[in-house]
């Protein structure tokens, strides 16, 4: 079976062990977000790309969720000493080694695919993970500060300011003039499945929608598309997805969500930023349909209705690996497959 997913950083990452767990066989594609990269003393950090490569191939710190585990800060202590910021982002002495080789292979003029396939030898997390686009895409918040309004980036919003400062609007710089990486249509036109885990709704999957053709494949592919609610009983389960949902007028609901991202065969009319999430994707956002077939939301939230949509309420708990499992088994039987 061929299945394809769409993953931000934690929550597509621990969706997607269970994936492989439920299905070994398997051929796997995983379109990554990299709406939240960033070039921090030179170096470019994909953190979404790491989380999904450290947490697939064993690497993670499963205590923090990102970054490397048995990390040491030594590199951060020395820049801090210097005066060499920012203090907001932990950088991790062993993530950096990735960093520095991306960086290097970057330069070199290899693509963000053929690095992120170089970084996955290592890691050999049992699934082909692509980069939503070799373009660069980078989310931005624009927000209101006693200096006035400006935009910053994302990770300095979600991070240093614990996205408590409220967003006024949410940005992908770039997206209208990236093109899909190569592969990551095929792997939608392709798919026998396509799974969405539940990520953050605005900046992870409306990012990866935002760039120009990926909503349209999403749209067209013969396979059956199904959401795993990331928002259980009003929340998220971790995280400040309220916050980017608030910015784009979606209740953080797992109804509004669904509703947002829309049924397939159905035009955008009635949805807010054209079922994407994030702005500046160019006309293509506004111009598709809805994404889904099926919805899968917590128990906390039975009853929720999507029209249009077959909705399922069962545990979403990442719990365990074996609670997991059993999420995705009932991802695919709402999918028929
Ligand atoms: P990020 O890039 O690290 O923020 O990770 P993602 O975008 O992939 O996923 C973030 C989302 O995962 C958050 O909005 C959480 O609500 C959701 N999440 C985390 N753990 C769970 C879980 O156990 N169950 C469900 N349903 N969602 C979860
Ligand atoms: N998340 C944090 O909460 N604090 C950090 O200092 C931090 C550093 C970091 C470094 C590398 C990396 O791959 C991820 C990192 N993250 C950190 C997570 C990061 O903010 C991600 O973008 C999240 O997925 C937010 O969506
Ligand atoms: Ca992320």
């Amino acid at each position: 079976m061929r299945i394809t997913a769409l993953a931000g950083g934690i929550g597509g990452s621990r969706f997607l062990l269970g994936v492989r767990a439920a299905l070994p066989d398997a051929d796997i594609t995983v379109i990554g977000n990299t709406g939240d990269d960033i070039t921090l003393h030179g170096l470019r950090i994909c953190p979404d790309l790491d989380t999904v490569m450290y947490t697939l191939g064993g690497g993670i710190s499963t205590e923090r969720g990102w970054g490397r585990h048995e990390e040491t800060f030594t590199v951060a202590e020395e820049l801090a000493a210097y005066g060499v910021g920012p203090a907001w982002f932990g950088l991790g002495d062993r993530d950096l080694a990735t960093h520095l080789v991306r960086t290097q292979m970057l330069a070199a003029g290899y693509s963000l695919t053929d690095v992120t396939a170089a970084l996955c030898q290592r890691w050999q997390p049992g699934l082909r993970l692509l980069p939503m686009s070799d373009d660069r895409v980078e989310t931005h918040v624009v927000v209101d500060t006693e200096q006035g309004r400006r935009a910053v980036h994302f990770q300095e919003w979600w991070l240093r300011m614990r996205a408590a400062t409220p967003a006024q609007e949410i940005i992908s710089v770039g997206a209208e003039q990236a093109r899909p990486a190569p592969g990551v249509l095929d792997a939608l036109a392709d798919a026998d499945v396509v799974l969405l885990p539940p990520s953050n709704p605005v900046v992870s999957i409306g990012s990866i929608l935002a760039v120009p053709g990926l909503r349209a494949a999403l749209v067209a592919t013969p396979a059956p598309v199904v959401g795993v609610s990331p928002i259980i009983g009003g929340a998220p389960v971790r995280g400040m997805a309220d916050a980017c949902l608030r910015a784009i007028g979606v209740a953080t609901t797992a109804g509004a969500v669904g509703a947002h991202y829309g049924a397939r065969g159905t035009p955008a009319t009635g949805r807010s930023s054209g079922g994407g999430g994030t702005s500046g994707g160019g006309t293509d956002a506004a111009a598709g349909g809805g994404i889904l077939d099926g919805w899968l939301v917590d128990t906390a939230d039975t009853g929720t209705q999507v029209p249009g949509v077959t909705v399922k309420a069962r545990p979403l708990l990442m719990t365990d690996i074996g609670a997991t499992v059993e999420i995705v088994r009932a991802a695919l039987e709402l999918a028929g497959v």
